[in-house]
């Protein structure tokens, strides 16, 4: 009973639970994703004691985004899944990096919350849109895809960056005037219950989203089946193929969490789209293309993801598309652009 890394406790009645420790960073968001796997996974296994540790500070990133390692962001928690310390780490899966280290895996990909970024205006400005914002209006926002997609479409507003968790900045876009708005993920301002903030959902001709984003991934020693196969029932088909296309196609593109590089996915009569785009940095250049799946090793972990469950001829193709996608955009100049735009964010 005792083997392995495992846990049990014994209740006043002698019935032996099974112990499932959980990560988690000390940010409201991390937290508030990671209780709600936990109370999914707690209807499903009623007999597992959850236990979550809230033992890391790394926050939100907390550098500028665009020099931020995603490797450096997640390391803490990995540390605590290789000592044993946790069975699983619950993030967001836009801020994983498409190959994980040796060792880990992403064992459930959650169904996807609205995928799209948010407008949230300054209270002044109630009413208005992007388009309506008056001339060098600023809009905030660290992420370079967001910045470029939107520079090229409201040609009248200038970008700044804005740092911190969720709560810091909707603080400093209401209690300032230094932004006349800030761009967010609708999922995460659905999941603080800030909803109410959020004056228009971006559609994919203003600003396509990121690789992963609105999906939550569980992550989990690679070699520990019995979690794996635990956490597996959790995976959302539809949202496991899209983000394993999306996954791919950044990864082909040597994108890491800071390249301009931004996409639409959507299934359709059993057929996987994906568009995929990436952009200098002011927005100038852009490269935008779509492909669909031709048709739709089972332990096979496809960019970081493990899947037993879903049949792997689906997943390759997902991956194929992913990959095929990249490769048109490189053949009509996709590494020079983002080789520029790496060049010129690292000089600043
Ligand atoms: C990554 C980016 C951002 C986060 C870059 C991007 C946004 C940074 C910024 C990779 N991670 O999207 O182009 O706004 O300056 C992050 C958020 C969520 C996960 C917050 C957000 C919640 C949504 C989700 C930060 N990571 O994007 O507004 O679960 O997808």
């Amino acid at each position: 009973m005792e083997e392995g890394p495992y846990k049990f406790v014994r209740d006043g009645t002698g019935k032996v639970s099974r112990v499932i420790r959980i990560g988690t960073r000390k940010s409201q968001l991390a937290r508030i994703q990671t209780d709600s796997v936990a109370a999914k996974l707690q209807e499903l296994y009623p007999d597992v004691r959850l236990e979550i540790g809230e033992t890391f500070r790394l926050g939100f990133c907390q550098t500028t985004l665009s020099t931020c390692n995603k490797s450096l962001f997640t390391k803490e928690l990995e540390n605590a899944l290789e000592r044993n310390e946790v069975d699983l780490v619950v993030h967001s899966l836009k801020d994983l990096p498409t190959s994980l280290p040796a060792g880990f895996t992403i064992g459930a990909v959650l169904r996807r919350e609205n995928p799209h970024d948010a407008v949230v205006l300054h209270p002044k400005n109630a009413g208005k849109t992007l388009a309506s914002l008056p001339k060098n209006s600023v809009v905030g926002t660290s992420s370079l895809r967001r910045a470029a997609q939107l520079k090229r479409r409201f040609p009248h507003l200038e970008f700044k960056d804005i740092r911190g968790n969720l709560n810091t900045r909707l603080k400093k876009l209401d209690d300032k005037e230094d932004f006349a708005a800030i761009i967010l993920a609708a999922a995460g301002l659905k999941r603080m219950g800030w909803e109410d903030r959020i004056s228009a959902v971006l559609q994919p001709e203003d600003c396509m989203y990121a690789v992963g984003q609105g999906a939550l991934a569980v992550e989990v020693r690679a070699k520990d089946t019995d979690i794996l196969d635990m956490v597996s029932v959790l995976h959302d088909p539809d949202t496991v193929l899209r983000c394993i296309a999306e996954r791919a196609f950044l990864k082909r593109l040597e994108g890491g969490c800071s390249v301009p590089v931004a996409v639409h996915t959507y299934i359709k009569d059993s057929q996987l789209y994906l568009t995929g785009a990436v952009y200098s940095l002011d927005g100038s250049e852009s490269l935008k293309e779509t492909m669909q799946t031709k048709e739709v090793d089972e332990r096979l972990q496809r960019v970081g993801v493990t899947a037993t469950k879903i049949p792997a001829d689906l997943q390759d193709g997902a991956e194929r598309l992913g990959v095929d996608l990249a490769d048109l955009l490189l053949t009509k100049g996709a590494k020079e652009i983002l080789t520029v735009a790496r060049q010129l964010n690292d000089a600043r």
